[in-house]
C-alpha cells in the first residue's frame, strides 16, 4: 500500500546504504569470522554487567560506518538530547516524553514546559515508598484489620504489561506472603477466575489507568468494587482500593478516595509508565529498595545512551542493525528470545513497546511514508520455543533476526539445568550463523554410515543455509538493576528507530478506530436495530451472535 519495499528515502546516507546492500548482501558471516579473529571483540559492547555481542550480524566495517552516517544524518545525538531536555517530541499530542525523568537519579532538574518535573516525581515516589512499606509490613490493613496479602492490579496495555512482566521477572525478590494478580482483559473470565481465588478481607485492588476512562479497566474495576462492597460494605472501599492515574476527577467520580490516588503525568506514555506510579504493585511485591534499583539500572542505561558516542552506544547499534534488516534486506520481523523462565513475559511487553511505538505510516512532517517502519516482533522463552518456531528460524525461507537474552547465573541453580540452558542459547546463535552446507550434511550422513542413496535423499533436508543474524545480550544475573538496564535499552532502541523512520513513537492512534466501532456495535448486540451501516460480513456476524445468545 505504501510501497514498503521501495525504500523511497533519498538522502545521501540512505542511498549509500542501498549501494552497500548490493555490495554486501551475499557476504557470509562464516567468512567474516574466518577472516578476522577479532570480530567478536570488535563488535561487543558492555554497560556494567550487561554485554551485547552483535558480531553475528550481517555487516562489515563499511556497512557499520554507513549505518552510523545515517544516524548522524538523522541527527540522532540532537534527538536524544531533545528527549532528555523535555522538548515536545510527541508532536501529535504536543507533549514532552519524559519517562527518563522518572528514573533520573542525578539530582539534576528536568524541565517540561519550563517547569522542573523532579519535585512532583520525587513526591509521588515517596508516597509509593510509604504506602508499599505500609502494605508489606501490615501497617496499612484491610477494613476488618487483616493484612492485605492479595494485590490485584487492574489495568490494560501500558498499565498492565510492564508491571506483569517486571513482577514475574523479579519473582525471586517478591515478598513470600504477598500474591500479585493482574486483571486486564474485558473477558469476564479474567475477573471471575481471580476473584474466585480471593478473600475480600485480604485483597487490595490497584486501579491503574492513566486516563481513567478505559472501558476494560473501568468495567473490571466496577465488578471488583461490587464484589468487595457486597462482602464488606461501602465503608470498606477506602481500605481496599487505590488508583494510579493522571485524572483525579474521574478517580473521584469512580468512588476512590483521592488520598488513595498516586499521580503521574501526561509526559509519561502508557507503555513507558512502569517507572511511575504504575509501578506501585512492583513496589509492593519487591519492596521500594528494589524498585529503586530498577530505576537505577534504567538510569545507568539512560546515561550510557545519552553520553556514549553512537558507535559505542548499545541502543543505537541495535537500532541501526534493525534498520539495516528492515529497510535494506526488507526483513520486516524480528524475534526476542529470553533464555530465562522469569523473563517469559518480556516478548509480550516488547511487542507493545516496539509495535505500538513504531507501527506508524505517517511521518513527523505529516506525509505518508514510502518505506517500511516498525517490524513485527514476536518471541517466547527458550528453550521452549526451540521446540516450536525455531524450525522456521533455521530452515524456513524467511530470515528472522533474533535477540537472545540470557543471564550467566540463574536464580535456581538446580543440578546442571542452567549449563544446559546456556549451552543451548549459545549453540542457537552459532547454528543460525554458521548453518550447514549441503556438502557438510552429506559428509555427516556418510560418516554416520548412510548408504549413497540415503545420503542423496537426505542431504538437502539436513542442510542449513546459515548466515542468519542474531544479537546476544548476556547479563550476569537478572536482578532489579540489570532488568532496569535491559528495559531502558529497548526503550531507547525503539526511540532511535522511530527517529530514523521519522515517525512519532509516542502516540497510538491506530488503536482508536476499532474502539469507536465497538462502541457502536455494543448496543446492536441486543435487540433488533442497527445504529451503523455495516458491511455484509459484520452484519451477518452480529445477527449470528444475537441468535446464539437468545
Ligand atoms: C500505551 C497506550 C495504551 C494504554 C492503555 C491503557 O502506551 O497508551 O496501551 O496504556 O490503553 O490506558 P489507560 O492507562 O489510560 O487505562
Amino acid at each position: 500500500m505504501f510501497g514498503l519495499n521501495k525504500n523511497k528515502q533519498n538522502t545521501k546516507a540512505w542511498k549509500k546504504l542501498v549501494s552497500e546492500y548490493k555490495r554486501f548482501k551475499k557476504v557470509e558471516m562464516r567468512d567474516l569470522f574466518a577472516a578476522d579473529n577479532k570480530r567478536a571483540a570488535k563488535y561487543t559492547l558492555r554497560v556494567n554487567d550487561l554485554i551485547l555481542d552483535y558480531s553475528k550480524n550481517r555487516f562489515d566495517e563499511k556497512v557499520l560506518a554507513s549505518l552510523l552516517a545515517l544516524a548522524y544524518e538523522r541527527k540522532i545525538p540532537e534527538k536524544i538530547n531533545s528527549m532528555f531536555t523535555g522538548d515536545k517530541i510527541n508532536i501529535t499530542e504536543k507533549r514532552s516524553v519524559l519517562h527518563v525523568a522518572l528514573r533520573n537519579r542525578s539530582g539534576r532538574a528536568v524541565l517540561s514546559g519550563g517547569q522542573d518535573v523532579m519535585p512532583q516525581i520525587n513526591e509521588v515516589l515517596l508516597k509509593m515508598k510509604k504506602f508499599s512499606d505500609a502494605v508489606r509490613y501490615g501497617e496499612f490493613k484491610g477494613y476488618t484489620g487483616k493484612k492485605l496479602t492479595n494485590i490485584v492490579n487492574i489495568g490494560i496495555g501500558g498499565s498492565d504489561l510492564g508491571p506483569v512482566m517486571v513482577c514475574e521477572a523479579l519473582r525471586k525478590y517478591c515478598a513470600k506472603d504477598i500474591n500479585c494478580y493482574f486483571i486486564s482483559n474485558i473477558d469476564g473470565t479474567a475477573c471471575a477466575e481471580i476473584l474466585n481465588k480471593l478473600d475480600p478481607e485480604t485483597t487490595l485492588f490497584i486501579i491503574a489507568s492513566k486516563t481513567f476512562t478505559t472501558i476494560e479497566t473501568l468495567t473490571n474495576a466496577k465488578t471488583c468494587r461490587r464484589w468487595l462492597v457486597n462482602a464488606l460494605g461501602e465503608h470498606a472501599v477506602d481500605k481496599h482500593f487505590v488508583a494510579l492515574s493522571t485524572n483525579r476527577e474521574e478517580v473521584v467520580k469512580f468512588g476512590i478516595n483521592p488520598d488513595n490516588m498516586f499521580a503521574f503525568w501526561d509526559f509519561v506514555g502508557g507503555r513507558y509508565s512502569l517507572w511511575s506510579a504504575i509501578g506501585l504493585i512492583i513496589c509492593i511485591a519487591i519492596g521500594f529498595e528494589n524498585f529503586e534499583k530498577l530505576l537505577e539500572g534504567a538510569y545507568a542505561m539512560d546515561e550510557h545512551f545519552r553520553t556514549e558516542p553512537l558507535a559505542e552506544n548499545i541502543p543505537v547499534i541495535m537500532a541501526l542493525l534493525g534498520i539495516w534488516y528492515n529497510n535494506f534486506f526488507n526483513i520486516h520481523r524480528y524475534a526476542v528470545i529470553p533464555y530465562d523462565q522469569y523473563l517469559r513475559f518480556l516478548p509480550a511487553y516488547l511487542q507493545q513497546l516496539d509495535m505500538e511505538s513504531n507501527g506508524k505510516s505517517v511521518d513527523r512532517e505529516n506525509n505518508f511514508v514510502k518505506y517500511a517502519t516498525g517490524p513485527v516482533l514476536f518471541g517466547g522463552a527458550g528453550t521452549d520455543v526451540q521446540h516450536s518456531f525455531f524450525q522456521l528460524l533455521h530452515q524456513g525461507t524467511e530470515m528472522v533476526p533474533v535477540d537472545f537474552i540470557v543471564p550467566a547465573i540463574s536464580h535456581n541453580e538446580i543440578g546442571n539445568h542452567h549449563e544446559i540452558l546456556l549451552s543451548n542459547v549459545l549453540a542457537q546463535g552459532e547454528a543460525l550463523m554458521k548453518g550447514k552446507t549441503v556438502a557438510e550434511a552429506a559428509e555427516e550422513l556418510h560418516k554416520a554410515g548412510k548408504s549413497k542413496e540415503e545420503v542423496e535423499a537426505l542431504k538437502k533436508y539436513k542442510s542449513f543455509s546459515g548466515n542468519r543474524p542474531s544479537n546476544t545480550l548476556l547479563l550476569k544475573k537478572i536482578d532489579a538493576f540489570s532488568l532496569g538496564m535491559l528495559i531502558a535499552l529497548y526503550e531507547h532502541k525503539v526511540f532511535v528507530q522511530g527517529m530514523i523512520w521519522n515517525v512519532n513513537s509516542f502516540d497510538q492512534m491506530g488503536v482508536e478506530l476499532g474502539k469507536q466501532m465497538a462502541l457502536k456495535i455494543l448496543p446492536e448486540l441486543e435487540g433488533t436495530y442497527f445504529a451503523d451501516k455495516h458491511d455484509s460480513s459484520t452484519l451477518a456476524l452480529i445477527k449470528a451472535v444475537r441468535k446464539f445468545r437468545k
